[in-house]
């Protein structure tokens, strides 16, 4: 019965061409995924982005199926300028009203201190925290310019707001996307523009693996003790957000699990 009555929602507000635009980067895994369902089961209608293909590929047919929306689904590197700007510039005209820009794909590369990290790892984060998200957003807003609609939402870090030993550039990176938040909306207020930043402690998705660089057991233990964050718990906060009204405007938002205060601080009691 539940069921029915969300696909006839979903019918109805494809009839009434309400559908909305999101465009999810990072949607393969993690906090992206997890928002891909949750805007998914409200019926918008999803652009999800990733590097990987067969998931990428995989999550668009899953997301249709279950959810009987639209997806298109872009495969590109966030580093790649020219790539970015190829796939968001040439949008099917029916994808280009994008109403909510979801600034997901992120990483960290590495927990090593500053004389012996990697330049390379160094590279990876800024290219991708900072400069992706800063050539997605620019082939996205002129159409929430010329609209004076649109919701971006940047994916930040308790990392963003305070140092800790080892986090270095993966902290300069998410300290970059606070400051750049903050001055996109700004610039963009006169464009009636949301701009909201949410900044997650820890959540257990793939990036501690990845941060590890596939040593599954670092990567297990920066959860030992705790109860993390999931990616469905950002999801319904970015969720929140997106659906308060047109007047109001979440601007920045620092969420953790219970067990953790700030960057440093944890409760390691199981
Ligand atoms: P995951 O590793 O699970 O997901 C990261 C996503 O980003 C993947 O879909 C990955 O896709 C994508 N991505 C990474 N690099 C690129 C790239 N160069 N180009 C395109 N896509 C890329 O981690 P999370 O879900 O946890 O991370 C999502 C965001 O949340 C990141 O910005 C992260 O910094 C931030 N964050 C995470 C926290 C945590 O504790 N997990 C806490 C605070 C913030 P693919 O590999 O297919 O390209
Ligand atoms: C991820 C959270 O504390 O590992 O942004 O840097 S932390």
């Amino acid at each position: 019965m539940q069921m029915l009555n969300q696909s006839f929602v979903i019918e109805l507000v494809l009839i009434l061409g309400m559908t909305n635009i999101v465009l999810i980067t990072g949607a393969t895994s993690g906090i992206g995924l997890a928002c891909a369902k949750k805007f998914a089961a409200a019926g918008y209608q999803l652009i999800i982005t990733g590097r990987r293909k067969d998931r990428l590929l995989h999550f668009q047919e899953e997301l249709q199926q279950t959810y009987a929306i639209k997806v298109l689904a872009l495969v590109f590197d966030v580093q790649n300028r020219q790539a970015v700007e190829h796939n968001l510039n040439n949008l099917p005209p029916e994808w280009r009203a994008v109403d909510i820009l979801i600034n997901n794909a992120g990483l960290a590369a590495g927990r090593d201190s500053f004389e012996t990290a990697d330049m390379n790892d160094w590279e990876t984060m800024l290219n991708t925290n900072v400069h992706g998200l800063l050539y997605v957003t620019k082939a996205i807003i002129p159409q929430m310019v010329e609209r004076k609609k649109g919701h971006i939402i940047n994916m930040g870090s308790v990392a963003g707001k305070e140092i800790y030993e080892k986090g270095n550039v993966y902290c300069a990176s998410k300290f970059a996307v606070d400051a750049i938040s903050k001055a996109m909306r700004i610039d963009l207020l006169k464009y009636n523009i949301k701009v909201t930043a949410i900044h997650p402690g820890a959540v257990e998705t793939e990036f501690a693996l990845v941060r590890f660089k596939g040593d599954e057991e670092k990567a297990a233990s920066t959860y030992t003790g705790i109860i993390p964050l999931t990616g469905e718990d950002i999801a319904d906060t970015i969720f929140y957000c997106s659906q308060l009204p047109p007047h109001v405007c979440i601007n920045d938002l620092v969420i953790t699990c219970t067990q953790q205060a700030g960057t440093y601080y944890f409760n390691k009691t199981g």
